[in-house]
């Protein structure tokens, strides 16, 4: 039998220990072991009763991920699952930690399921792209319902034990050794000689409005399919008998199984957890971190502190003055209200975070014991400057010193203070208590323990960190600059900005960058343009008519007018019809003369912009690898999650055709649409970005 499953018979009961770290995932040999445990069991003479368990931190995590895409290994999940369930004996799971799709699925076809209560159960098959493949799109129904069993199956989201017992799912929850409460339960059974139980036999759900359901599903997705695929799957079951049920359930995995955003979804699963892991931080220790000092208490410093209070940090916030140090701390006793209210905290943390936690001060001096100081003060370089130099004088010995500057030269910031080793970039993205990426900006004397400390705290913080090299924009708002002028361009030649936005929507984006540019504030972009005007190159095509909106004051959503106009009360906006005659009037003034586009060549020659900056970051070493890239769009720009990242995007369209499209897009515009050195090399190589994330460049 594998030696991932232990074999121990109590009385009449035989217990299978599934023992795969870290999380029990059912991999092949899991399969074979729990196959050929069941097989012994039921040769056992006098076994009356399995009890299933998983050793360590899980019952059961899900199919391994690893073995997707790879060819098919007997037995197979769906032919276990049936197995467990035909046993002549009384079958029961003991669940403990997550038991996640696959690992829900092999326990519904247990008889009985007994949960702990910190026991967490779910189907989130539909965030890698697929949907449950061994039942549980036919059984779970059986249990909740059909409505329960659509929203738990398209959310994916994790169901703790006692909403579980309440839906149906489990039949206890008890406290205690998984072993122990699983014999004494099964024990139970034998003695009240409860009958076998098959999910699969009891009576199938009603049914509900399927149509109205998949396209609401669909629409809430936006674009992502597997959710709306999985509402198909769950009418089966309450259309199909169970047999027939199991086979489109089959049909509908394999189908999403083939896609592209079940490529994607696996490649944002695995990067995820790989982009915060640095070779050369192996065996490096953090600095230690418990109190942690913010400069500035406007929206992005208040975030930060937030967040830091809500991760157990100390927080002493630094303000110019009285009346804007009683303002930050306003903003973020807000904050931690929303935390309040949403239940991450109660009462009583929210008190001792406001008044014991959190010390809000207008004297640098309140800094002498803080480990890690970050500065979000204004973008300014002289004062900046003033700042570190403040803070070189009043930090402690190995503090560690960060600018959350978003563009900013961090080697000029660190040659302000006369320990340069110790000055790294963090720069967090608005609102930062509830955005999950870090920039971990590592300038050329940062210490390897300081760029170690900032992945450590962007952790305790529950962000996706990533690393990056010190340039205007470093990787996220590099890359932004160069597909929003891509934008920009568009408009110029005859596209609108609505238009823009509706096909970048359409592809998954969350927000057009129209609408964007109208949320962050048009101000941004307007000073942007004017800090840049003196070193643009004479090529460069820079449009103007949206700063004719700026010098009127209308800086988007926050002054009611921008890209759209913006009524009180109402969510989003509607086009602003100023915006025609402004578009109008440069097009005259450059000699323009419109030209349609389709929605496919916008999203084309955006996402063409995007891999060819993208592409230029990595390599330059601004990203040290394309999943870097990917992550940082992905957690940090609203990019659609089921497309990997944009190079992930590039990878399955094919770079030869990608950088066929840009260098037909560079005869219109050379200096623009200059092909990425790397992206050449790569196409002609016949590599892939994918084969440097394995091999990243020297
Ligand atoms: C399915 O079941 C389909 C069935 C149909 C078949 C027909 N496989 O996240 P962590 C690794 S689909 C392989 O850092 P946490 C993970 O990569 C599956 N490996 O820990 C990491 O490796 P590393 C449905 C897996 O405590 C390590 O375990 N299930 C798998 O923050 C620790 O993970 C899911 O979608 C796996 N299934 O969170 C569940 N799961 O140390 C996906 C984890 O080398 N997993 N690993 O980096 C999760 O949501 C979380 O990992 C967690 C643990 C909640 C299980």
């Amino acid at each position: 039998m594998s030696d991932k499953i232990a074999y121990s018979r109590h009385g009449d009961i035989a217990v299978l220990r599934i023992q795969n770290p870290p999380v029990n995932a059912l991999s092949q040999a899991v399969r074979q072991g729990l196959s050929d445990g069941m097989a012994r069991a039921e040769a056992d003479d006098g076994v009356r009763a399995v009890l299933i368990l998983g050793d360590g931190r899980a019952f059961i995590a899900g199919a391994d991920i690893t073995e997707f895409g790879k060819p098919p290994m007997e037995p197979n999940l769906p032919d276990l699952c049936t197995r467990i369930e035909a046993s002549p004996l009384l079958v029961v799971a003991s669940m403990h930690g997550v038991s996640l799709g696959g690992g829900l699925e092999v326990a519904l076809c247990a008889h009985y399921r007994i949960a702990q209560p910190s026991a967490r159960v779910g189907l989130p098959e539909v965030h890698l792209g697929i949907l449950p493949g061994a039942g549980g799109t036919q059984r779970l129904p059986r249990l909740t319902g059909a409505e329960k069993a659509v929203e738990a199956i398209t959310t994916g989201r994790h169901i703790k034990a006692p909403e579980a017992l309440e839906m149906g799912i489990v039949d206890r929850v008890e406290e205690g050794d998984p072993e122990a409460v699983g014999l004494a339960y099964t024990q139970e059974l034998l003695d009240q000689n409860a009958p076998r139980r098959s999910v699969s036999e009891m009576p199938a759900a009603e049914g509900i409005d399927w149509d109205a359901t998949y396209d609401a599903v669909l629409k809430k997705g936006r674009g992502q399919i597997s959710p709306a695929t999985a509402v198909r799957a769950v009418q089966a079951a309450s259309e199909l008998p169970f047999a027939q049920g199991i086979l489109r359930e089959r049909e509908l995995f394999m189908e999403l199984m083939n896609t592209d955003q079940r490529k994607g979804m696996i490649h944002a699963f695995f990067n995820e957890r790989a982009v915060s892991n640095l070779p050369e931080l192996k065996g490096v220790e953090p600095r230690a971190l418990q109190s942690i000092g913010v400069i500035g208490g406007g929206t992005m410093g208040a975030g930060i502190a937030t967040a830091a209070l809500l991760s157990g940090f100390g927080v002493v916030l630094i303000e110019m003055k009285d009346e804007f140090a009683a303002t930050a701390r306003d903003r973020i006793a807000g904050n931690l209200q929303g935390a309040l209210k949403r239940g991450k905290i109660n009462q009583a943390k929210y008190d001792a975070l406001t008044t014991q936690t959190l010390t809000v001060s207008t004297n640098y001096d309140s800094l002498s014991d803080v480990d890690l100081v970050i500065e979000a003060v204004f973008e300014d370089m002289s004062v900046k400057r003033e700042v570190f130099g403040k803070l070189d004088a009043a930090c402690k010995s190995g503090c560690v010193l960060a600018s959350n500057t978003s563009y900013l030269d961090v080697n000029e910031i660190a040659a302000c203070t006369s320990r340069p080793a110790d000055v790294i970039g963090l720069h967090f993205f608005s609102p930062a208590h509830v955005m999950k990426l870090l920039e971990v900006v590592v300038a050329d004397q940062t210490a390897p323990d300081v760029v170690a400390t900032g992945f450590a705290l962007g952790k305790a913080l529950g962000k996706v960190s990533v690393r990056a090299g010190v340039c205007d924009g470093f990787i996220g708002n590099r890359i932004l600059a160069t597909y929003r002028t891509a934008a920009d361009h568009m408009v110029l030649d005859g596209a609108t900005p609505y238009q823009i936005d509706k096909a970048l929507t359409d592809f998954g984006f969350a927000m057009g960058p129209f609408a964007v540019a109208d949320l962050a504030g048009l101000d941004i972009g307007w000073m942007t343009r004017k800090r840049k005007a003196p070193d643009r190159h004479p090529q460069e095509r820079v449009p103007t008519y949206i700063d004719r909106l700026c010098e009127q004051g209308h800086f988007g959503q926050k002054t009611g007018e921008g890209y759209y106009v913006y009524e009180k009360g109402k969510r989003g906006g509607t086009p602003n019809p100023k915006i025609a005659d402004l578009i109008a009037a440069e097009q005259q003034e450059l000699g323009i003369t419109p030209r349609p586009f389709t929605d496919q060549e916008i999203v084309r020659r955006y996402m063409c912009a995007m891999v060819n900056e993208a592409a230029k970051v990595v390599g330059e070493g601004i990203a040290r690898r394309p999943l870097d890239v990917d992550m940082t769009l992905l957690f940090g720009y609203g990019f659609p999650r089921y497309w990997g990242g944009p190079m992930k995007w590039a990878d399955i369209q094919g770079l030869p055709a990608v950088l066929a499209d840009i260098e037909s897009y560079a005869k219109e515009d050379a200096w623009f649409w200059e092909p990425a050195p790397l992206l050449k090399q790569l196409a002609s190589e016949g590599r892939t970005f994918g084969d440097l994330n394995k091999e990243p460049l020297k």
